[in-house]
Order: structure tokens, then C-alpha cells, then sequence
């Protein structure tokens, strides 16, 4: 059976119960109400007033994005906890919200790990997800640039130790803020994700397989005394979209061509003449690159996507080689809303 064990499901079933499993584990949170927020307003307006503002009212059953309000005054704490609640209500079935410190240019910074379900777990590693643009992540790459090595080596060790305390199983992503050098936990996918594959490539190691063998039982193939990174990897998620309305754009592909050559990786099952349903995602091909320097790597993405041909369907290909051209981007480590800022200049 591939996927957590009910155990996990239990202890993860909703945002509240992930945030306080990993902060029992000594993993950082975000300051906050380390719990649902109950009825008790004049508890509440103190605990906002001794943590700051802003704050962020999130639903804990919310996801995607869906079910959070931030608050930028005492003023609107109240009305803004009351309107989350009706909401999570309807959309989610549960109208249980916490409170945490808004957080206002950090970064989306996640890391990979894989557990046994027997107290076994292994992390690989880091990625930043910054580059988004409404919750949909566009550039993933592995590792986060400019992370110290101190911070690095001390949230791998205490999400292993977290891992281990629930007996994981299964691949999982303990999904990050990171602002001024400090990392908070903020949500855990307890899944295989779309940007898996630039870990794979700075690891060597098959996450997919790793996964399979700890859901028939088997031990996991690698210590973590073995598991180092190297070099740097970038992954473009090509979708097939309207490059100005970023509506869906599903239709039959005339014309694919995947680029090729050392470090170029294509996950896509696209070929010339192939249709895309309406139905899914639109998430049509993963281009990722790697080589030993950051630099190097996108250089090879720069080049992969000039190579890449994608006729009869709209799509975001010439966004991607935009990016991968920016200056803030190549520098590293731009914010959440960086993409954002710069499609509405
Ligand atoms: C935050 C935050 C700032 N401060 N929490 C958005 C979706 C959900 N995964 C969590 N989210 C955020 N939580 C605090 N305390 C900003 C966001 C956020 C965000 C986070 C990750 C990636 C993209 C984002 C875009 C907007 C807001």
C-alpha cells in the first residue's frame, strides 16, 4: 500500500494536529495560537497583540491556498476569525482556524523525506518552490540557494527525529516558511510531488522507488550517513495554458520535441499528434536540468527550453525561458511573490 500509514493519517489529518506533532518533535512553527482558536476573544485580541501584527487566520482544514485571512489591525481580528470559520464551514465541513504570525516576504522552502513505518526515516534534502503564481509553483530547484550550513544541517536533523517519532511511512515533504535565516513548519504533504525529480537528480536517489519499497515492507536502500547532494537542479513545469490568461489550453499537440543531452531530464508523455484531454491538470512535461553549479544548471535549461518545440497547443514555454533569463531569478533566492510582482510589471 503506497502511502502513510493510519497512524500518520490520524496525526496528520489536519494542519492544527501536523503543527503540533512537529513542534512536540522540536521542529520550528510559526508563533501563533499553537492550536484551533476557541471562543475566548479577549484570549485571542491578547495572544494577536503579544505576537504582532500581521497575523494570518488559516482554516485547518483549508489547502491550496483556500481558507486563510491575514489581519493587519485589532480592529479587524474579530470579524476577519468569524468570516475564516463560515467559510472553512462551507467548503470544508469544519470551521476549525488557528492564528499565526503573517510572515510577509518569506520564502517556500520544503524538504524531501522518506520513513519505513518503523522508525526508520531518511531525509534528502531541500528545495525552494518560491517561484509561484496563485499557489501553482512554476520553477522548482534543489538545493535552496543561500541556506548556511548550520541552518541546513539543523532542520535536517530535527525533521529526521520528527519522522522517526511517528514512524512515518511512506515519502513525505515538511513544507517550510523561510525568512532571515530561520526556517518554520508550516504544513506536511504526506505524498510524492510534482518536483520530486530535482532531488533524485542532486541525491542519485529513485524516490519513487524508495516509496515502493518501503510499501511492500522492505527496508530503505540508503542510510543517511550515505545520502549527500551534488551539484544543482532546476525542474520547469511546462503547462499547457494561455500564456496571458493562463486558462487551461487543451487541444491536439501537432508538433513535440523534447530537448536532450547530459543533464537534461524531460518526465512528459506528450508526442507529436497526441491530444490533451480537458479533464486534468494542465501540467503536460517536467523540464529538468542539472549540472554540478547552479549556474551551469540553468544554462542547461536556458538551452532545453530554446530546444523544446510544443506546436497546436498553447503553453507556457516562453514564460519559462523569460524566467530562467531574469536577473533576480539567477541571482537565487527571490520570495513568494516575487513571479507574482513581476507579471503585474
Ligand atoms: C503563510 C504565509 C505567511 N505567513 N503563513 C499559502 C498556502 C499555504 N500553503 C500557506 N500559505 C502561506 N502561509 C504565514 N504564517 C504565506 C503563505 C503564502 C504562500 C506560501 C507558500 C507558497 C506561496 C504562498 C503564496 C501566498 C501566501
Amino acid at each position: 500500500f503506497i502511502g502513510p500509514t493510519a497512524e500518520t493519517i490520524r496525526m496528520m489529518g489536519d494542519k492544527v494536529s501536523a503543527i503540533d506533532v512537529m513542534r512536540d518533535a522540536g521542529v520550528p512553527t510559526v508563533p501563533g495560537s499553537n492550536g484551533p482558536l476557541d471562543d475566548n476573544h479577549d484570549r485571542t485580541l491578547a495572544l494577536a497583540k503579544k505576537i504582532g501584527y500581521p497575523v494570518i487566520i488559516k482554516a485547518a482544514a483549508g489547502g491550496g491556498g483556500r481558507g486563510m485571512r491575514v489581519v493587519h489591525n485589532e480592529a479587524a481580528l474579530l470579524k476577519a476569525i468569524h468570516v475564516t470559520q463560515t467559510e472553512a464551514k462551507s467548503f470544508f465541513g469544519d470551521g476549525t482556524v488557528y492564528l499565526e504570525k503573517f510572515l510577509e516576504n518569506p520564502r517556500h522552502v520544503e524538504i524531501q523525506v522518506i520513513g519505513d513505518g518503523k522508525g526508520e526515516a531518511i531525509c534528502l534534502g531541500d528545495r525552494d518552490c518560491s517561484l509561484q503564481r496563485r499557489h501553482q509553483k512554476v520553477i522548482e530547484e534543489a538545493p535552496a540557494p543561500g541556506i548556511p550550513d548550520e541552518v541546513r544541517a539543523a532542520i535536517t536533523k530535527t525533521c529526521i527525529q520528527a519522522c522517526k517519532n511517528m514512524r512515518y511511512r511512506g515519502a513525505g515533504t515538511l513544507e517550510f516558511l523561510y525568512e532571515d535565516e530561520r526556517f518554520y513548519f508550516i504544513e506536511m504533504n504526506t505524498r510524492v510531488q510534482v518536483e520530486h525529480p530535482v532531488t533524485e537528480m542532486v541525491t542519485g536517489i529513485d524516490i519513487v522507488k524508495e516509496q515502493l519499497r518501503v510499501a511492500s515492507g522492505l527496508p530503505l536502500s540508503v542510510k543517511q550517513e550515505d545520502i549527500t547532494t551534488k551539484g544543482h537542479s532546476f525542474e520547469c513545469r511546462i503547462n499547457a495554458e494561455d500564456p496571458t490568461s493562463f486558462l487551461p489550453s487543451p487541444g491536439k499537440v501537432k508538433l513535440f520535441h523534447a530537448p536532450g543531452g547530459p543533464g537534461v531530464r524531460v518526465d512528459s508523455h506528450l508526442y507529436s499528434g497526441y491530444s490533451v484531454p480537458p479533464f486534468y491538470d494542465s501540467l503536460v512535461a517536467k523540464l529538468i536540468s542539472y549540472a554540478d553549479s547552479r549556474e551551469q544548471a540553468l544554462v542547461r535549461m536556458q538551452i532545453a527550453l530554446d530546444e523544446l518545440l510544443i506546436d497546436g497547443i498553447r503553453s507556457n514555454t516562453a514564460l519559462h525561458r523569460d524566467l530562467v533569463r531574469d536577473s533576480g531569478f539567477q541571482k537565487g533566492g527571490v520570495n513568494i511573490h516575487y513571479l507574482e510582482q513581476k507579471l503585474e510589471s
